[in-house]
Formats: structure tokens, C-alpha cells, sequence
């Protein structure tokens, strides 16, 4: 089974907690405000492969437990970051959340952009797009109604899928080298090698 670290981060009051219900419970029953980070396990079968997706659902109070939160970062397969549908998603306080995640994620970690409560948006809008800015994707989802939730989680275990299938193959590839380069060492050696080493 495959374990993947999902971190929920995003301005206090976006919907983070109730997307998650909605993903978890399919249901819609009001959410107090999270205090720190709450974790719930929930196992999937995508791409016949078995998931076990742990998130890791933060407060957007980091004036208070930006502290607690600051490891998570670095131990998350995935990010999402949320801002609510009815703000623009130039706006600052969505960038600087964005750059947070920037800034604090590992090299493989993969992010996804959120958007919630497309129910109360009354104009057509696009349902997937890439931002402008930070060319990641973009999706916009709506608790209330379920719309994009499930499409949401699964683009980011597709991506994280990849991530870890391009790991995996370097991790071949740079065995398969160290076993190619050893028997090269011992025509100036008097040692024997018997068998290979895996760095
Ligand atoms: N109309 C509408 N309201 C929503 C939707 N999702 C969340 N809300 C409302 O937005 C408010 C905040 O939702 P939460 O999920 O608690 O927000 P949060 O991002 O987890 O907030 P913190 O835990 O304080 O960081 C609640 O009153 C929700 O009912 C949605 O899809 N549509
Ligand atoms: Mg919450």
C-alpha cells in the first residue's frame, strides 16, 4: 500500500475543513473553526493501487499556530491550497499562502489550487484552470453542492502517482549504475567482489 501526506492550508474560514467532510463523509454539516492541525486517515483504490491518504487539515490561523504547522510542510506528498471562489486568485493574501507553500515544500512535494463554494458564484466560470502566476492547477469545487471535490483529490493523487513512479525510476536507474560501475573497480584492485553494492 501506498502512503500519501496531504497538507490543507489556506485563508481562515475558506472551507478547507468542510471540502475535507464533503471528500471523507459526503455530507455538508457545519465545521468549527479547526484549532491547529486536525489528521484523518481515508484509504482509496485508484489505478489499481491501494492508497492510504493521510491529511492533514490546518487552521488558516497562523498568526497563532503558524508554529505548529511549519512541519508538516516538509513531510507533505501533496499540498492544497484553498482560497474562497468569490475572491480572485491574484489576490495577495492567496498568493502569500501560495508562496508559503513555495517556499517550505520539498522539491517533490505536488501542489494543487482550490477554490471553494462555487455555489455562491453566479457567473459561468471555468472549472479547471492553470493560475496565471504560479502555473499550478486550478480547480473550483464547491462543499455545498459536492461539485469537483473527489476530481479534486484525485488530480492530486495522479500527480503524486508521477512523482513517485519518476522517483522510483531514478532510484532504478542510478542501482543499475552502481552495479555497472563495480566490476570496473576491480581491474586495479586485489579485492574481489562477490557481490553488488546498492548505494
Ligand atoms: N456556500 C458555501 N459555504 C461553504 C462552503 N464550504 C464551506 N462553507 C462555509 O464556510 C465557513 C467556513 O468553513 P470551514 O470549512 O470551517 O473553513 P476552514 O477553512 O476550515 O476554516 P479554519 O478551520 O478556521 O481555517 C462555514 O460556515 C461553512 O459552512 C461551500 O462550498 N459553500
Ligand atoms: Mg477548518
Amino acid at each position: 500500500m501506498i502512503r500519501f501526506n496531504i497538507l490543507l492550508i489556506g485563508e481562515t474560514s475558506c472551507g478547507k475543513s468542510q471540502f475535507l467532510q464533503r471528500y471523507i463523509n459526503d455530507s455538508y454539516i457545519k465545521c468549527t473553526p479547526t484549532v491547529g492541525i486536525d489528521c484523518t486517515c481515508h484509504d482509496v483504490y485508484i489505478n489499481n493501487t491501494d492508497i492510504r491518504l493521510l491529511f492533514w487539515d490546518a487552521t488558516g490561523n497562523i498568526e497563532r499556530f503558524g508554529n505548529i504547522i511549519e512541519d508538516y510542510y516538509k513531510r507533505a506528498d501533496g499540498i492544497i491550497i484553498f482560497k474562497n471562489a468569490t475572491k480572485s486568485s491574484k489576490s495577495l493574501v492567496f498568493n502569500n499562502w501560495i508562496q508559503l507553500a513555495l517556499d517550505k515544500k520539498t522539491p517533490n512535494t505536488q501542489l494543487i489550487l482550490v477554490s471553494t463554494k462555487q455555489d455562491l458564484i453566479l457567473r459561468q466560470i471555468d472549472n479547471f484552470s492553470i493560475h496565471p502566476i504560479h502555473k499550478l492547477p486550478h480547480i473550483i469545487t464547491s462543499a455545498k453542492t459536492g461539485n469537483n471535490i473527489q476530481y479534486s483529490i484525485e488530480q492530486l493523487i495522479n500527480l503524486m502517482l508521477d512523482k513517485t513512479h519518476e522517483i522510483n525510476i531514478q532510484l532504478q536507474s542510478k542501482n543499475s549504475e552502481t552495479i555497472a560501475l563495480l566490476p570496473k573497480q576491480k581491474n586495479n584492485s586485489t579485492k574481489c567482489f562477490d557481490c553488488c553494492v546498492i548505494l
